[in-house]
């Protein structure tokens, strides 16, 4: 009980304006600014251009933080580094934190290092954080004197550095600033509530004093950008929101803004952090995800997600329909861990050889991830993206209703004609015993027709030679209640879950799936709950699992099985709980795979 409330009450501080869900442009601008409706085409075709198309961005996480790193006073507080000032972390008071700025001398940040970085990972853009909630301004500012020129030794705007260094090299560049958490300075969101001569502080005055003429200042000093990052605008007024906006606007009218900017103002969605999410999503959006655990540097950090955890995570991005924002952390020196920069330079060589994959590409017809991979999709080609190659020669791909005309594989500059059959919906694709390239290899399909707007059956396949996970997220669900959580692992570390819980006795979640091959298959259940649970699996065709395991407070899979399917084609696969506690149980998803 004690750690639920300590999570809530994390949650709803996390939460000053992480709740505001990303709304296009199109309907409220138009409401705002009596505007004609500006259409995703419309902005496609003008400042989302580079967005829409490039699908790859790196995110730069820097601040007086990157120099604590993940300690204050000799003790390391685990969870996101740019959060360590906030009473969740270690509480630095303001005072204590305004003086960190005396030590930060970055003299190794490297500005057109770290573009080439981002240029050689197969990065378009980048976007840096200006100003983070501790209200530290990592630029030249004349609003307010505690920034990286004036209050500190190093004394020069790294931001003009970096802006030069993106432009040279032909990526894009913007500005990440938090417009409404200021937690140093009197009247911002999280910042003193007393002026420094004692006098109530209120937020207008943060706003106008600071906030603006420094929006104002990265939107005039550093030529033309691309992109204005604002982020957790809490209960931030809605008019001075318009206000900043309008400015931004007119100072930067290429510039694309993202949802975070609050009360629907964005030009395209930012999805909640760290997380691709399962379903295709229309209209302009991103994923923004960090490369180990935290955001800004950490000195215990080394959790990096390695090439081929990135290109999926990009792929599958790509594949949903949307553009994937990498970050890194620069550590208090001004260099990227050497770690994160190795695995983004294998990404990018990858990405080299595979551009069509990424660039330009559009989403997977099937509006989910298949269980080798993902695929992107441009003209009439179809990229299978395979993280999972299979050990026997076939790759299977389910509904595939258009004609496919032709398929190769693709390795470089050399591509190989290679065989393959349609059965039932299926297509099989005779590929060779080992993988065509590392860490992901490439097969091309050439369709009669658009890909990405191909003939499929969307249904989940059953494969005969590979596991197949169903989310909850995919399940038609009666009786019991499918909801989305998050919680936090170390602090401000998002994980999300689909789950069905609050499960009753005729309550059922429902899978409809197609069978490639009639036979036997393991059946695991992913669940939590407490003491022992009994869960009733069946099929349309009256084959039944049910079985008593184990369960925890924590998400595990446990084997429930062997479930048959006796034909190949359209099946039902429904679930139930039949004995436990109904309030705590979850199911998360089931596993079916073959047994061979
Ligand atoms: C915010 C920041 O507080 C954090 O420090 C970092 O800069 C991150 C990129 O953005 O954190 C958020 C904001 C929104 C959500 C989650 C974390 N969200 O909508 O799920």
């Amino acid at each position: 009980m004690k750690n639920i409330i300590a999570v809530l009450v994390i949650l709803s501080t996390m939460h000053t304006g992480f709740s505001q869900e990303a709304k296009t442009r199109t309907e409220s601008m138009d409401k705002m600014w009596g505007e004609t409706t500006v259409s995703v085409d419309a902005l496609k075709a003008s400042r989302g251009k580079l967005f829409d198309e490039s699908n790859f961005g790196m995110f730069i996480h820097w601040g007086l933080f990157s120099h604590l790193g993940g300690k204050w006073q000799n003790k390391t507080y685990y969870g996101i580094g740019e959060w360590i000032m906030n009473p969740n972390m270690a509480g630095i008071p303001v005072k204590e934190y305004r003086k960190i700025a005396k030590e930060f001398n970055p003299v190794e940040f490297n500005a057109k290092a770290i573009a080439q970085l981002a240029k050689n990972a197969g990065m378009k853009y980048i976007i840096i954080t200006s100003k983070h909630h501790e209200g530290f301004a990592m630029f030249d500012s004349k609003a307010d004197p505690f920034n990286i020129v004036a209050a500190t030794p190093f004394a020069r705007d790294p931001m003009k550095e970096l802006s030069v260094a993106c432009h040279e090299l032909g990526l894009g560049f913007g500005f990440y600033y938090s417009h409404n958490q200021d937690w140093t300075s009197p009247g911002g969101s999280g910042g003193p509530i007393l002026n420094d001569d004692g006098t109530p502080a209120t937020f207008e005055e943060y706003f106008y004093r600071k906030c603006k003429p420094q929006v104002k200042e990265i939107c005039t000093n550093y030529g033309p950008i691309d992109f204005v990052w604002f982020d957790t605008p809490g209960n931030m007024k809605k008019e001075l929101v318009v206000e900043l906006v309008k400015m931004v606007r007119e100072l930067q009218p290429n510039a694309m803004l993202c949802s975070r900017v609050g009360h629907g103002m964005g030009d395209y969605a930012s999805k909640g952090d760290m997380e691709v999410p399962p379903s295709n999503i229309e209209g302009l959006w991103e994923t923004c995800d960090t490369n180990n655990d935290s955001w800004s540097f950490a000195w215990y950090d080394n959790n990096f997600k390695s090439p081929k955890e990135i290109l999926h995570r990009l792929v599958s991005t790509v594949g949903r329909g949307g553009t994937y924002l990498f970050n890194v952390g620069p550590d208090g020196m001004g260099k990227v861990p050497e770690m994160g920069a190795e695995f983004l330079l294998e990404t990018g060589k990858w990405l080299q050889k595979y551009p069509q994959v990424v660039y330009g590409a559009g989403s997977s017809p099937w509006g989910h991830a298949l269980p080798w991979g993902d695929v992107t999709t441009k003209g009439n080609s179809m990229y299978l993206s395979v993280f999972e190659w299979p050990q026997d020669g076939k790759l299977y791909i389910p509904g595939m209703e258009s004609k496919v005309v032709s398929a190769k594989t693709l390795n470089g500059r050399s591509s190989k004609s290679i065989s393959f059959e349609k059965k039932n919906e299926w297509l099989v694709l005779n590929v060779p015993f080992k993988p065509l390239d590392s860490p992901v290899s490439v097969i091309e399909l050439k369709l009669d027709t658009n890909a990405e707007t191909a003939k499929v059956n969307t249904n989940h396949g059953i494969y005969p030679n590979i596991q197949i996970e169903l989310l909850t997220e995919f399940a038609e669900v009666t009786g019991a209640e499918k909801e989305k959580v998050r919680w936090m692992e170390k602090f401000g570390e998002w994980k999300h879950v689909n789950q069905i819980s609050k499960w009753s006795e005729n309550s059922k979640a429902v899978w409809t799936v197609e069978v490639f091959e009639p036979g036997y298959y393991y059946l695991d259940l992913r669940y939590k709950g407490e003491g022992k649970l009994v869960w009733k699996t069946i099929t349309d065709e009256g084959i039944l699992v049910q079985n008593q395991q184990a369960a925890t407070e924590k998400y595990v899979d446990y084997h429930m099985g062997i479930i048959e399917f006796k034909t190949a084609g359209k099946h039902t696969i429904s679930v139930n709980l039949v004995e436990g506690n109904p309030g705590t149980s979850s199911l998360e998803s089931i596993k079916i795979f073959p047994i061979k």
